[in-house]
């Protein structure tokens, strides 16, 4: 998001989150954290490792996923506000509060024989069951991780149990379903449990469509019994600020994934999805940008890290010039496709 134009008045569909703390997210090598956290004017309400060591003396959620970082790298994604924070744990969700924001994580082992259904629609009934109860019933931005991803298991791929159980979880429960379904990220790891994790927020945010591609949740039946129950990109606004949460973006249009077997094409079929997404949220937060790009913090999910190159190489473009790129090697929930970038984009 780019400057803000003159100011107009809101319409009466956008949230105002007056005086709202200010949520930001960080990529700090890890053996810099405990000094960056001591001199930063923000306080940590989650970290997620990829692996790298956190620190003993962090009081926050952590939430640590066997997704290792690629180009020799130990990065953690370090989520601060610049307002006070309360943590709340249970045995299975710890969540930390800052005004209007929530950011929580719940994982569930999958107990043997149970299936990844019935643990994904265990995880999310228990997910909305916290955050409602703590006073964070919208969901903001969701991101889903487990191994296995495109394994059948009892005859169906186990990203496909994922989504059926995500959808029976949310379906009957999530008010304004699923025009109010958060962004989204659902990627597999190596090993684990079934991770979540969530931004959620006492008011509601707006959650956007790509012009490029059908609504994941109206993908036809081909790809699923249940469809996929995420937004394109949430748009989280208050009179200074604006953020947009962009979900798992990939080499697909209209509801067909392009350029099998290359990375490179697939990758730049993702810039244009996400250049897209970009002019949406523009137009409907009324920023004009310019020619400036805008600041981000992106993720890349590389399927075989031997794409490395070739994906960094295509991601070397002035839009990206002002943005911090991490790049995870991961297994997305299509077996052909070989990329995915989501990202968190501000005006500040
Ligand atoms: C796609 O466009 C790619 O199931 O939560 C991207 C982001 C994808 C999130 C999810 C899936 C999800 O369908 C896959």
């Amino acid at each position: 998001m780019g400057q803000r134009a003159t100011p107009r008045p809101l319409r009466s569909h956008q949230p105002l989150l007056e005086a709202a703390p200010h949520l930001r997210v960080d990529y700090i090598e890890s053996t810099n954290l405990s000094r960056w956290l001591a001199t930063s004017a923000t306080l940590p309400m989650a970290i997620v490792s990829f692996g790298s060591p956190v620190p003993a003396s962090v009081s926050c959620p952590v939430i640590t996923l066997d997704l290792p970082q690629l180009g020799n790298r130990s990065d953690l994604e370090v989520w601060t506000s610049d307002q006070p924070v309360t943590v709340h744990r249970t045995h299975e969700f710890s969540a930390a509060a800052s005004g209007e924001i929530l950011a929580g994580t719940l994982q569930l082992e999958e107990e043997p024989g149970a299936g990844l259904q019935a643990t994904t629609e265990r995880a999310y009934r228990r997910l909305l069951h916290h955050v409602q109860e703590l006073g964070y019933p919208y969901l903001w931005r969701i991101w889903n991780f487990f191994p296995g991803i495109n394994e059948d298991e009892h005859g169906l791929e186990r990203y496909r149990q994922f989504c059926v159980g995500r959808h029976q979880a949310l379906a009957g429960t999530l008010q304004g379903f699923p025009g109010s379904l958060p962004a989204g990220t659902a990627v597999g790891t190596r090993s684990g449990p079934l991770q979540l994790y969530v931004l959620a927020g006492t008011q509601p945010a707006i959650h956007l469509g790509n012009p490029r591609q059908v609504h994941a949740y109206e993908y036809p039946e081909h790809y699923g019994p249940c469809s996929p129950s995420f937004a394109r990109a949430t748009l989280l606004q208050s009179d200074i600020h604006a953020q947009l949460f962009i979900s798992g973006t990939a080499s697909v249009v209209g509801h067909e994934s392009r350029h099998m077997g290359l990375p490179e094409t697939q990758t730049l079929e993702t810039i244009d999805n996400l250049r897209a997404l970009l002019a949406h949220a523009d137009e409907l937060s009324g920023t004009t940008r310019g020619h400036q790009p805008p600041r981000g913090r992106y993720k890349v999910y590389v399927r075989q890290p031997d794409h490395l190159e070739a994906i960094q190489q295509a991601l070397n473009i002035p839009l990206f010039a002002s943005s911090r790129i991490v790049y995870l090697q991961g297994d997305l929930c299509r077996r052909e496709l070989l990329i995915e970038i989501e990202g968190v984009v501000t005006t500040d």
